[in-house]
């Protein structure tokens, strides 16, 4: 589809147009204003665990130049900005509350307000203090109830103010690539502790939408990174089941429990030697399932999955660090990865729009009650070249976001109830395990001068956010 064909989609009323980021990605500072280690600091010191040996003190500098990167958002018409709170600066050490923390978020409030773009906040995008994890980290049940006293401290000070709260960002990558395949912080490879990281952060989030609700929180969601898991032969039983497999731990292990307080038959099953079944207790999926007002999707890619060895193994989760990792896919470590004839991106991640449509139909239909849904990421990495002139020509990351767009003009024409996308991302980041290498920004930043500049993408989203909004 051509920029002018999507420029004339007809979007839902009061469609929201945003682009995201996360703290641990952009803001620096990461020992200033009180701030102490999350686990990703800790983690970028581990030999070979992030590209380059790249860290999180300076990142983008946002910290620092938080008030001209609103400008930036103006500039590019958004109306709304997804970041997310470090819990590590909020609650350094999870001890008391660090005010020089909180300063900085309403700050940053302010100036979106001021600029008439409506803040999204996120509680969780896998800073979880150092200290934390010392004491077992997420595999530790009490870690839940320290995420519902941060969850309540950064309400306190920003309720007023913030009306979009979600709890946590992808907790499939918090809890099984932190975990068991230990690609992210805090590195570890234990499936035990993995599967127990998944049920605590469950329940945090459980707790902290009652908490937050009682509160007066209006506007609770959480957002899952989703994937359309798709058997390599579909006649054959052991693709299907591989795509099964897939399935009930990247999508229905978060899903299910979230909207319908039950863990699915099958996954429990795979999952039983695992631990499962003895760390969930009575009342968990109660609190678990606690009525949402949006559902945030993540999306990037499908996945093409076998249950047979494959020479071109190419698992989309694997990272870009040096030192060894494991494999997510605790209890079905044997499924692979088979490559389709498609183009793809800087992080080997397959591009293929129409993937987001249907994943978007998909949910729909699965889950009858299932509440509005707003694509929180989607982008895309390339190796952007820097004309002579600083300008950057981005063509295939905007046909990325066209083309997906389109996907999503569709997915609602069938029936999606979508109500907003969210770019990611706004700026150049830590792009976690590959450090600085992947570029998702709509944005470029220079890192030796942190100087940003708008790339082609970036006027790209501006021109199509102005057609809609005068549509
Ligand atoms: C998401 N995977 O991460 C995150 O929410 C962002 O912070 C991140 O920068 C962005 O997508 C791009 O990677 C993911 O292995 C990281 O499937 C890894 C995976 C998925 C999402």
């Amino acid at each position: 589809m051509s920029e002018r064909a999507l420029a004339g989609a007809t979007w839902p009323k009061g469609f929201i147009w945003g682009s995201a980021t996360a703290a641990a990605q952009v803001e620096g500072a990461a020992h200033e204003g009180g701030k102490e280690d999350s686990i990703w600091d800790a983690f970028a010191r581990v030999s070979g665990a992030v590209h380059g040996g790249d860290n999180l003190e300076i990142a983008d500098d946002h910290y620092h130049r938080m008030p001209s990167d609103v400008r930036l958002m103006r500039e590019l018409g958004l109306d709304s900005y997804r970041f997310s709170t470090s819990w590590a600066r909020v609650r350094p050490g999870d001890r008391a509350v660090n005010p020089d923390g909180l300063d900085f978020y309403s700050r940053l409030v302010d100036e979106l307000l001021e600029s008439g773009i409506l803040p999204w906040l996120t509680l969780y995008h896998w800073d979880l203090p150092q200290t934390l994890e010392e004491t077992g980290g997420w595999a530790n049940r009490d870690t839940a109830f320290r995420f519902r006293d941060y969850a309540e401290d950064v309400y306190e000070a920003l309720g007023d103010r913030v009306t979009h709260w979600t709890t946590f960002n992808e907790p499939f990558c918090s809890s099984l690539l932190g975990y068991a395949s230990g690609v992210h912080a805090p590195g570890r490879q234990e499936p035990r502790a993995a599967v127990a990281a998944v049920h605590h952060q469950h329940l945090a989030h459980g707790l902290a939408v009652n908490t937050l609700r009682t509160l007066g929180a209006q506007n609770l969601g959480i957002t899952l990174n989703l994937t359309n898991a798709i058997p390599r032969d579909a006649e054959d039983p052991v693709d299907l089941d591989a795509a099964r497999r897939l399935d009930s731990l990247a999508n229905r292990i978060f899903l299910e429990p979230l909207l319908l307080g039950i863990y699915p038959e099958d996954t429990l099953a795979d999952l039983e030697p695992y631990g499962l079944g003895d760390i969930i207790l009575p009342g968990d999926l109660e609190t678990i399932s606690a009525p949402i007002d949006f559902l945030g999707v993540n999306h990037y890619h499908d996945d093409l999955v076998s249950g047979h060895p494959d020479s071109a193994v190419g698992d989309s989760h694997s990272g870009g660090a040096e030192r060894p990792t494991g494999s997510p896919w605790v209890g079905s470590e044997h499924i692979t990865f088979p490559s389709r004839d498609l183009p793809r991106t800087a992080m080997d991640w397959e591009v293929n729009p129409d993937g987001l449509r249907a994943l978007l139909v998909r949910l729909g239909a699965e889950y009858p009650a299932l509440p509005p849904l707003y694509i929180t990421e989607n982008g895309a990495a390339y190796d952007d070249v820097v004309s002579a002139d600083g300008t950057v020509h981005d063509t295939e990351r905007t046909a990325f976001i066209r083309d997906h767009l389109a996907s999503v003009a569709e997915a609602i024409e069938q029936g999606a109830d979508v109500r907003g996308y969210f770019v990611w991302s706004l700026l150049d980041n830590f792009e976690w395990s590959y450090g600085y290498d992947k570029r998702f920004g709509i944005v470029r930043v220079d890192y030796d001068t942190l100087e940003r500049t708008i790339k082609d993408s970036g006027l790209a989203y501006a021109r199509l956010i102005q057609a809609a909004h005068s549509a």
